[in-house]
Parts: structure tokens; C-alpha cells; sequence
């Protein structure tokens, strides 16, 4: 045997960047400098309690995909086509073309032309957001990212002012643990470990609120199967009982929040019988679990953003964050609840997103508007100029917005130059004229911050990039180079960045954070149960939030938590409500490229309710017809009792080609902007099912 073979692997240090509240802490095999073999979690990191999901397991076949992109291409050929209408280009002449339209595209129309658009393909800050530099740098458009967490954030900060939450290691502590409008198993599989310790070591109760039987839901001892975008409507009954029955914390009330006794004279007319009727729960079910929360001081709420998805998603959310303040819930260890982390980290992010040169005249685009933006739609062009050209970096657009046939209809437009960069050759690159390939964080610096927990990482690369392969910063630069965009941060190498973005932040330098593999900067017990005040001036929790304060659309908003009637209600010409959930072994569009995860996938499948599947004359395995007043796409039915009927489910954000007729799911969800400061509302969509 060849000496090598007898040569252990090496285990070097990183952390997951894919758009995950986990930010896993990873052990990576490193079996030579371009190779890597298995990725574990890391064992002595408290979170993640040495586990990852599945496919980042595997994520040596991602990396070396035989797809990687090596090289940067100019498209020869026609839009849509993929490999075989590129030809390869050099990194020099690949940059000057994009230069040159980006010159040419602000010289007719001014900067606001070109939009520089992007998202959290990486979550480390400085390939993620360094695209900000050279926007703000050159007055290019701005972007109101919207698509993930725009309706979340909104509901979440209206009622505690700040976007921290109980950690989840304090989930060991609990008695009652709830993921509402979440599906964890998929969606952030360390999360479940923590649960599973809970109920092992003490008994916790597990429950789990979602429109349909989810992994998730499949392992708790009380699922409550609600329709689609009625989460105000449980959240305002659960608190009428606890009020009714005594089981409010009413000392707590008065002393943590604004207008207790307004909230209490509300609900007196939204008690479970009102619930029933919207959320499609019995009223034994709302009073069982409305109950069980209310008897356990130690009940944590683990928020997810799937219920938030709806157009009344900002008002559901309010609602569920309401909970632990009726219940004094925020007062126990092991109570309370978690949405996200991001506000505890108090980064200065000057240097990453150019935010010295940030202009604020510039306009602004909504990210899950971008096919009625690249369309010309005057409700969000107004007066400004037509987007005229594209950068666009970590994201996946043609597949993963709202609206597909537009977004497909602004992409082919020949006036719009096109570049992404990327590491596949994705259903979006495949319509730019010029593609250029992209590390991944394996061969990249990074810094990370997590949604799920308090942990900041610094990770160096493990292996070197394939190819010609280069990272987003360095594509940034070398723009910024040929445009004459002048920023310290266009002269700093990655590293650089992060080192002097840590400093500035009163952080260790980064050679000691990356050694330190990860640093928690959690603001403490008391802080995290809200204890010492709510993030808003008078340090009170909102039953009555500010909306105005918070979005353009706050109109639309109710006053004190209820069911906002405003989503795409079924008809009697669409009886169905559409909810497109992630898939297990996909991560948005990620995943979808390689051949483990198709396989366990297999192809788009509806969920369908077999008294549903009986009415329709639907059989296990048929196809159906789904459709809307958008688009219509062709699926495959399997029948599913786990959900009530007239709801159907679709798992995973499948690229458009996996459909029979070349258009996914995202082609019927609409492009409306959730109010009160927009949002994709990607489950909440009324159609109609048809044996196809
Ligand atoms: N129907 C439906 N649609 C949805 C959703 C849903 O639940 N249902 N979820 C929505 C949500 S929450 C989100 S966040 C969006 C996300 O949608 P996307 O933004 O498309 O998400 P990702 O798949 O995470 O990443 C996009 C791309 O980033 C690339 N990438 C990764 N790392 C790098 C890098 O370092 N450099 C460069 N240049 N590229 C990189 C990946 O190869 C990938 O193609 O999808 C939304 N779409
Ligand atoms: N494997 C995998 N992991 C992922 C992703 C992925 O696509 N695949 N996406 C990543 C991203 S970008 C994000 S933002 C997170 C999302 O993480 P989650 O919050 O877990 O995911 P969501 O898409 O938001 O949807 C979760 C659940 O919300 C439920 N839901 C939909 N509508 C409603 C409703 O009206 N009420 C209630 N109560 N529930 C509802 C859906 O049925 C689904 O089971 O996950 C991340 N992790
Ligand atoms: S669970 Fe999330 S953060 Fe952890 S390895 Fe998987 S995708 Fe990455
Ligand atoms: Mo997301």
C-alpha cells in the first residue's frame, strides 16, 4: 500500500454558512489539499453537540461535484440553455465585460440601473455582504431584503423591540417545549437534540404547531394541525384561556408590558369556539394545549418563520410572541422563547457593507419583487430608471422568488445584462451573459454570526478552491478595481477584513477567534429572558405594537393581536391552500444539485388529503394539475392524512426543469408584498387541484 494511504486525515475546524439557523460548528476530514472526506459537528461545541444534518455529512460530494463551476463563461448561446451556451472566458476579460455593462448601463440611465442582487447562499459576513461596498460605493440600488425574514423580523421586533430570545441550550431546563410554524428535523436538526435531551432527562412535553404532520410533528406528543395563516387566531385563544382560567401572570403584565388590561377586554371575545372555526382545530385540542401551556412555568417557545410566510405572517407572529408575556413565561428558566439571535451581536459592519458611503437617497428594491422589478413594474420602479443590469451573488432567484413567470419573463429580457456568480451552473446562471465560479466556504475566510445560537466563528479554508474558482470578495474587488470605486476594504484581503471588523467591534483579533474555534457572545441570562426590559424605550413588551413604525403597509395591521383576515382565502374555484415547506435534503435551491439529495427527494410531490384525493379522483402516484390565477405546474400526488382537508403541501424549493412542464412551485405563490414592510408570502396561496 502506497505510503499516503496509511496517512490519517487531518480534522481541521470550520463552521456551516448555508442559510440555517444552526451555523453548525464543523469537524472537517481533510484528506489532502483539494480533498475532503466526512464533515461531523463538532462534539465540544454545546450547541451543536456534534450534529449536522445529512447532507452537509456528505458535503464532499457538493464540493466536488463534477458541476462545480472552474471557470468564468460568456454565454454564446441562448438564455436558459445551461453548459452548452457558454464558452470560457479569462477572470480578466470576464471582469472588464461586467465593468464595461455596468458602465454602460449607469452612463444611460445613472447608477440606480445596475442592482447589485443578493442573498445568504453564505451567511459569512464578508463573501455575504461585502456586494453591499461596492453598491454603496458606486450609488448603485439598494436592496430591502425581504424574502426570508421580512415578515418575522417585523412581527417579532414590534413586540419585544429587539431580536434575541432565551438560548436554546437553556432547553435542557424546560418542561413544555413548542416549534411553532417550524419544522426543525429539516430545517435545523441540532435543535432536536436539545429537545430530545429535554424530554429524556425530564419528561418535557413536546408540541408542535403546523399545518401539517412534519418529521417534526410526527415525533410530539401533541400536534396541532391548523390551517394555513390562522396562528393569530390559536395565539389569541390559547391567551383568553390562560386569563379566563387564571393561569395568566398578570404581577408580570403589569410590570413588563403596555396595555394589559386593553389586551385582556380583546380577547374576551376570541376564546377557543372563535379559534375553531378559523384555525379548523376542535375546541378540545385549543383548551388541551392552551392548558398544558399554561400549567408549565418552564414552557419554551421555539418560533420558526414558516407560519410567517402568509400575508398576515408580521400579525401571526406578534401574536405567538405575545404568549410568554401573558404567561410570565420569560420569568423561569427554561421559559420564554426563541426567534433569533442576530440582535446580540454587535458587529461594526462599516468596513464589510461600505456603510460610511451608504447614501440614502438611493432607491430602494424589494429582493422578492424582483420579477415585477425586472419587468418594469411601476410600483416599484415609480420615477427611477429600469434595472439595466444585474450582479447577482448567493442567491437563486429565477427559482426561488415569488412569481416565477415574471421573474423568467425580466430575466430573458435582451436589454438586461446578466452576471452571477456562483458555484453551479444554477437555473439563474444559466441566464446571465457572463458566469464567473465561486468557492465555497471550504476554500474561503469567513465570519459568521448564528440565528439558533450565541456563538461567533471565524473560519479559515480547509482545502483550495477548484479550478479558477475565486470568492465573492475577490470578484467585488476586482470590480471595483475596473469601476474606480474607491473603499479601504477594496485593498484588505478577506482575513483583513474580518480582523479589523472584530477589533473595531471590541472582539479578539482573528487569528485568536479562529483559534478559539468559536467565542459565545451571549448577553447573559437576564438579558435573553428580557428581564432587565423589552428592546423598545420604555423597555415594555407591545400587545399594541407601533406598526407605523415599522413598515409602509402598517394600514393593513390590526391593533392588538387577532386573526388578520387578509390572506388568499380558499374559493370555490380555488378550495385548496398551498403550502410549499422545505424539503430535508434540500437548502432552498442548494442541494438540489447533487445526486444524494435528488435521489432521496425523488420529484415534486403533493401532499394531498385522501378524503381530498377520493373527491378529486386522485389515486397514490397520479398526477395532478395544481393552479392558480398566476401559472399552473404538474405534480405528482401521494396520499397523506397528517393535514386537514383542503390543504395541500409541496416539500422543497425544486428547481423549475424537475417539473413536467419546466415551471416550479414558486410560479403560483404570489409576489405581494406582506405588510407591514413587505415579504414573500410562500404559503399562502389558494388554488385548485386537478387529476392531470
Ligand atoms: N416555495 C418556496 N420558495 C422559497 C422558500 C420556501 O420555503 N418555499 N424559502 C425562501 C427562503 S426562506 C429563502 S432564504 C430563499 C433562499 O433562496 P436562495 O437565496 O436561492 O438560497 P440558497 O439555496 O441558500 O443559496 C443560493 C445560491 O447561493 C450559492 N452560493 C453559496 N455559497 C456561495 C458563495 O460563497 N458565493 C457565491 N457566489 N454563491 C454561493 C449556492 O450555490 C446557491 O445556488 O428561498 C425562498 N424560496
Ligand atoms: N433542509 C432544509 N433546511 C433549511 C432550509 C431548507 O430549505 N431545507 N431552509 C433554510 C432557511 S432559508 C430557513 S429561513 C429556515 C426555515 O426554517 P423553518 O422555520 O423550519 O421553515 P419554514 O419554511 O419557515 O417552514 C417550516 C414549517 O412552517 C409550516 N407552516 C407553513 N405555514 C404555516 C402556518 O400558517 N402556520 C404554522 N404554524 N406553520 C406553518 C410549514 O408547514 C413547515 O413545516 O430553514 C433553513 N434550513
Ligand atoms: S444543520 Fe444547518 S448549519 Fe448545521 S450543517 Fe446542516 S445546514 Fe449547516
Ligand atoms: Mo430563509
Amino acid at each position: 500500500m502506497p505510503l499516503d494511504q496509511h496517512i490519517p486525515p487531518q480534522i481541521l475546524p470550520s463552521a456551516c454558512p448555508h442559510d440555517c439557523p444552526s451555523t453548525c460548528a464543523l469537524e472537517v476530514e481533510r484528506i489532502d489539499s483539494r480533498t475532503i472526506g466526512r464533515i461531523h459537528g463538532a462534539r465540544d461545541n454545546d450547541y451543536t453537540m456534534g450534529v449536522v444534518c445529512a447532507k452537509v455529512a456528505r458535503y464532499a460530494e457538493r464540493v466536488h461535484s463534477p458541476d462545480r463551476l472552474t471557470t468564468p463563461l460568456r454565454r454564446v448561446g441562448d438564455k436558459g440553455v445551461g453548459r452548452a451556451a457558454f464558452d470560457p472566458v479569462g477572470w480578466d476579460d470576464a471582469l472588464d465585460i461586467v465593468a464595461d455593462a455596468f458602465r454602460k448601463a449607469a452612463g444611460r440611465y445613472g447608477p440606480e440601473a445596475v442592482w447589485p442582487h443578493f442573498y445568504a447562499g453564505t451567511m459569512g459576513l464578508v463573501q455575504r455582504d461585502g456586494i453591499d461596498r461596492l453598491r454603496h460605493v458606486m450609488g448603485y440600488s439598494r436592496q430591502h431584503s425581504t424574502i426570508c425574514t421580512g415578515l418575522s423580523d417585523a412581527g417579532w421586533i414590534a413586540g419585544t423591540g429587539s431580536k434575541r430570545g432565551v438560548d436554546a441550550r437553556e432547553v435542557r431546563h424546560s418542561d413544555l417545549i413548542v416549534v411553532w410554524g417550524g419544522n426543525p428535523v429539516h430545517t435545523q436538526v441540532n435543535f432536536m437534540a436539545h429537545v430530545a435531551r429535554a424530554r429524556k432527562e425530564r419528561g418535557a412535553k413536546f408540541v408542535v404547531v403546523d399545518p401539517y404532520r412534519t418529521a417534526t410533528a410526527a415525533q410530539a406528543d401533541m400536534h396541532l394541525a391548523l390551517r394555513p395563516g390562522t396562528d393569530g387566531a390559536l395565539a389569541c385563544a390559547v391567551m383568553h384561556v390562560l386569563l379566563r382560567d387564571g393561569r395568566a401572570d398578570r404581577a408580570y403584565m403589569a410590570e413588563y408590558t403596555d396595555v394589559p388590561g386593553e389586551l385582556e377586554d380583546h380577547l374576551r371575545e376570541r376564546g377557543p369556539d372563535w379559534a375553531s372555526a378559523i384555525t379548523g382545530l376542535s375546541v378540545a385540542e385549543i383548551e388541551a394545549f392552551a392548558r398544558l401551556y399554561g400549567e408549565t412555568e418552564r414552557a419554551y417557545i421555539r418560533v420558526g418563520y414558516g407560519f410567517t410566510r402568509s400575508r398576515n405572517g408580521a400579525s401571526n407572529m406578534h401574536a405567538v410572541a405575545c404568549l410568554p408575556a401573558v404567561g410570565g413565561k420569560w420569568r423561569h428558566e427554561g421559559g420564554g422563547a426563541l426567534y433569533g439571535q442576530t440582535g446580540i451581536y454587535k458587529l461594526d459592519r462599516t468596513l464589510i457593507q461600505g456603510l460610511d458611503r451608504l447614501d440614502r437617497s438611493v432607491r430602494v428594491l424589494d429582493q422578492s419583487r424582483i420579477g415585477a422589478i425586472l419587468t418594469g413594474d411601476p410600483r416599484d420602479l415609480g420615477d427611477g430608471p429600469p434595472v439595466t443590469a444585474l450582479l447577482v451573488q448567493n442567491t437563486n432567484p429565477m427559482v426561488v422568488s415569488p412569481d416565477t413567470l415574471r421573474v423568467r419573463e425580466g430575466f430573458a429580457r435582451d436589454d438586461l445584462f446578466v452576471c452571477v456568480h456562483e458555484q453551479f451552473m444554477t437555473e439563474t446562471a444559466a441566464m446571465a451573459d457572463i458566469v464567473l465560479p465561486a468557492t465555497t466556504f471550504l476554500e474561503h475566510d469567513d465570519l459568521y454570526v448564528a440565528s439558533g445560537h450565541t456563538h461567533l466563528q471565524v473560519a479559515r479554508p480547509v482545502i483550495e478552491a477548484p479550478g479558477e474558482a475565486r470568492s465573492n470578495h475577490d470578484v467585488i474587488c476586482g470590480l471595483a478595481a475596473r469601476l474606480g470605486g474607491e473603499h479601504p476594504g477594496f485593498h484588505m484581503s478577506a482575513w483583513e477584513i474580518i480582523d479589523q471588523t472584530l477589533r473595531a467591534s471590541g472582539l479578539p483579533p482573528a487569528a485568536e477567534a479562529a483559534d478559539a474555534r468559536w467565542i459565545d457572545v451571549s448577553p447573559g441570562y437576564e438579558d435573553s429572558h428580557f428581564l432587565n426590559g423589552f428592546g423598545h424605550a420604555d423597555g415594555r413588551f407591545r400587545f399594541r405594537p407601533d406598526w407605523a413604525s415599522v413598515g409602509p403597509y402598517h394600514g393593513r395591521m390590526a391593533g392588538l393581536p387577532d386573526h388578520l383576515d387578509i390572506i388568499d382565502r380558499a374559493d370555490a374555484e380555488h378550495p385548496f391552500r398551498l403550502v410549499t415547506a422545505p424539503s430535508r435534503n434540500y437548502l432552498n435551491s442548494s442541494f438540489t444539485e447533487t445526486r444524494t439529495s435528488r435521489k432521496k427527494e425523488g420529484r415534486p410531490t403533493l401532499k394531498l388529503h385522501p378524503g381530498d384525493a377520493s373527491d378529486l379522483g386522485v389515486g397514490e402516484g397520479d398526477r395532478v394539475r395544481l393552479g392558480n390565477r398566476q401559472a399552473s405546474i404538474v405534480v405528482h400526488a401521494t396520499l397523506f392524512d397528517g393535514l386537514q382537508r383542503g390543504v395541500v403541501v409541496l416539500e422543497g424549493v425544486w428547481p423549475n426543469a424537475a417539473f413536467e412542464e419546466g415551471v416550479g412551485v414558486n410560479a403560483l405563490v404570489s409576489a405581494e408584498p406582506g405588510p407591514p414592510v413587505g415579504g414573500a408570502v410562500f404559503h399562502d396561496t389558494a388554488i385548485w387541484v386537478r387529476p392531470a
